[in-house]
């Protein structure tokens, strides 16, 4: 169980304001994601991709909100789907997919880390914080409301019942540059830590990702990641549907990523937002798979001791 990887596939689009996130996993499949973790170590299972059949469509007061019938049975369906994964595998990969989805994952891993008795930690790298609810979203792209879900805030009556919550004191925000209003007084109410990246200009990401991960430790906790592909700069990651100019760089992500296999502690990855129909060549997509395998180990010098984050 200890190195073992369950990929699974999330196809869902309904959350974005534009079709092609439905060709991620595919994507993410072409670009090489289930050879190149075997080679650092990691029994990889595909599981295939989830499917969600045809929904009638749901009401709601805010007329902004579109696709809700079907996000909300992707979600539900991750539930389940995302909990089995996480029982299969050491560190389940979900590859999407729009961010709606973890609304599915991040609840299912919080069920999971309950019932092994620990916490779940939760780092969300992002160009957003997603923290709208149904009632706030006025874009009404779903993508945009999950972490206020999750962590249990009201006003989600057309989302199915949440398994389990993650507490706000347990997630860190890095790579913030787009906020809503709603969002940002959302912020300061509940007082989430966000890294935005006039922050991460101010001391570069280690210092604050240390301390992230020094909390994790003291706790016991469990750590989900969830990737967004809109954290990078768009220069170097073009294939999404809201980039956001001023991302991290390219060294930024892969030292996020280096650092966080040191530590240990990710014990699940979201990998959201690739839009294949926006791609060039695959870069993003390549780009995705390479950072993955930072994660998972990809060094670029051996090194002989475990790095004291
Ligand atoms: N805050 C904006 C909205 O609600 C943009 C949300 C974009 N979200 C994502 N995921 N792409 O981070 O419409
Ligand atoms: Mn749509
Ligand atoms: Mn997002
Ligand atoms: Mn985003």
């Amino acid at each position: 169980m200890s190195r073992t990887c369950a990929l699974l596939g999330v196809p869902i689009e309904t959350g974005a304001s534009q079709r092609g996130c439905v060709m991620g996993p595919a994507s993410l499949r072409t670009a090489g994601l289930a050879e190149d973790l075997p080679t650092l170590g990691w029994q990889v299972t595909d599981l295939g991709d989830l499917t969600v059949g045809p929904q009638a469509p749901k009401a709601h007061r805010n007329p902004a909100l579109h696709h809700l019938a079907e996000t909300s049975a992707w979600i539900a369906a991750l539930h389940r789907a995302a909990y089995d994964a996480g029982k299969a595998s050491a560190v389940p990969v979900f590859m999407g997919g729009d961010h709606a989805m973890a609304a599915g994952t991040v609840p299912a891993m919080a069920r999971r880390a309950a019932e092994a008795g620990r916490p779940l930690f939760l780092l969300w790298l992002d160009a957003h914080p997603d923290l709208h609810t149904l009632d706030s979203t006025e874009s009404g792209n779903l993508h945009g409301t999950p972490v206020a879900y999750f962590t249990g805030q009201p006003g989600f009556d057309g989302f199915p019942a949440l398994p389990q919550k993650v507490a706000l004191e347990n997630v860190c925000m890095m790579g913030i540059r787009s906020v809503d209003a709603a969002e940002k007084s959302r912020i300061r109410e509940l007082g989430i830590t966000v890294k935005d990246m006039r922050a991460i200009d101010e001391t570069g990401v280690l210092a604050p990702l240390r301390a992230f991960l020094e909390k994790v430790e003291r706790n016991k906790g469990m750590l989900h990641v969830s990737f967004d592909v809109d954290f990078l700069d768009p220069s170097i990651a073009p294939a999404v549907g809201t980039t956001v100019p001023g991302g991290a760089t390219f060294r930024e992500a892969h030292l996020i990523m280096e650092t966080l296999c040191d530590s240990g502690l990710v014990s699940s990855l979201d990998l959201v937002e690739l839009n294949p129909f926006l791609d060039e060549r695959g870069k993003t997509a390549k780009l995705l798979c390479d950072l993955t395998a930072s994660l998972f180990g990809r060094r670029v010098l051996d090194r002989m001791t475990r790095s004291a984050y």
